[in-house]
């Protein structure tokens, strides 16, 4: 395949350039390294450093026998250019990361609420238009997330519902409840992807994420300067990411209220897993398919004690800084990707270990100040 990977300088876009060039497909990477200014502007770092990223695709070309090739394009404002890329590169397969990934980033002042949802709302609709513009043939897989869904007091579907009324059915886009202004830009994105499909005959795969952890991938291992972009502090770092860097560094592991706040989880390998089953099997010309990205459900608290257990951390219960359910009901199916061929990679004891065994050497770049939480909702 030809595939784009947009967002290709992130924790899941630079690893999915890598495992695809690895198998065989020819890979443009697009980003506009914004990722790198909200850092700066957070005043936060990975936990290693990343090399810039033309260095890092520069590396990969000179040690590795398949060819990434990389494009500075900021979807959301170079239209004209993204265009050219597709065309040029005859791109057929799209892989769509390139979005404002962090809930509290989007809650910091009303200029970051606006520049989330404009960023992703925008870049999105800029990538329908070019795709139709094209070649509408092209087939959008697109990073959307869970948390679109909030906490429901019934079962979560992938993606629609059916839906009977006063006597009448019908199937319908499963209502949303996003958590955050960052989740509500992604239920934007799903609407006006749904929408291309109907009218423009698109085709499209939104890929209902779950909380990605993991530091490494098959690629990531090969050389440091392929290390992906790990994050421990409260704006961009995940929870299972974040608690094992505060064990590390013996900080008390910050669970934001009661913590039963129940979520999906997926393994980052499980993430490049996913994009590569969606991108085998395309979506069907107007077909707007969903599929729920996670491979086991935990609460914050299940997760904790395991944590504190194996590390001999102790807990932390702070004042939730956002606005969650606690206490609630949480059901989610998963099952269209393990019947495209997913094998899930489980969190047993031995993973969070060798994760934990990955994170020490590192401690000394850890910033304590940076696990605590200063946004509030
Ligand atoms: N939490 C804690 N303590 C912490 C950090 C988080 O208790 O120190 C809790 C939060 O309150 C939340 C849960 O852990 O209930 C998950 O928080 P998170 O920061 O790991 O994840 P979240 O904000 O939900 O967002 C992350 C990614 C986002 C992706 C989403 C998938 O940043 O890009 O879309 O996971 S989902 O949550 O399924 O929507």
């Amino acid at each position: 395949m030809r595939i784009a990977v947009l967002g290709a300088d992130g924790y899941l876009g630079w690893p999915t350039c890598m495992k695809l060039a690895s198998e065989g497909h020819t890979v443009l990477a697009v980003d506009n390294l914004i990722k790198r200014q909200w850092e700066r502007y957070c005043e936060v770092q990975p936990l290693w450093n990343i090399p810039y990223a033309s260095q890092r695709v520069e590396t990969w070309n000179k040690n590795e026998s398949s060819r990434i090739y990389y494009v500075y394009i900021d979807v959301a404002l170079d239209y004209e250019h993204l265009c050219n890329a597709l065309q040029e590169f005859n791109i057929d397969t799209i892989i769509h990361y390139a979005e404002q990934p962090s809930a509290p980033f989007s809650h910091m002042n009303r200029r970051k609420c606006l520049e989330t949802q404009t960023n992703n709302i925008v870049g999105t609709l800029n990538l329908i238009w070019a795709v139709r513009e094209v070649d509408p043939s092209i087939h959008i897989i697109k990073l959307g997330t869970m948390g679109e869904y909030g906490t429901p007091d019934i079962d979560i579907e992938e993606g629609w519902l059916d839906v009977e009324h006063k006597g009448r059915s019908d199937r319908m886009l499963y209502p949303k409840k996003p958590g955050s202004w960052y989740h509500a830009s992604k239920v934007h994105d799903s609407h006006n992807l749904e929408f291309a499909c109907r009218a423009w005959g698109l085709r499209v795969t939104d890929l209902n994420q779950g909380i990605v952890y993991g530091a490494h991938t098959s690629q990531t291992w090969l050389r440091p300067e392929y290390n992906t972009s790990f994050h421990y502090d409260a704006i961009f770092g995940t929870v299972i990411n974040r608690f094992l860097c505060q064990a590390a560094v013996g900080y008390p592991l910050t669970v934001y209220g009661d913590g039963s706040q129940t979520r999906g989880y997926l393994n980052i390998i499980d993430t490049l897993e996913c994009v590569t089953l969606a991108a085998e099997t395309p979506a069907e010309v107007g077909e707007f398919r969903v599929f729920n990205q996670s491979t086991e459900q935990f609460s914050v608290l299940q997760l904790a004690d395991r944590i504190a257990d194996m590390t001999k951390t102790k807990r932390l219960h702070i004042d939730n800084p956002r606005i969650e359910q606690l206490g609630h009901y949480y059901k989610a199916a998963n099952s269209a990707l393990p019947a495209l061929g997913l094998k899930p990679t489980l969190l047993t004891d031995k993973r969070l270990e060798q994760m934990y065994k990955v994170i020490r050497p590192h401690i000394g770049g850890i910033n304590p100040d940076l696990f605590k939480p200063k946004i509030r909702w």
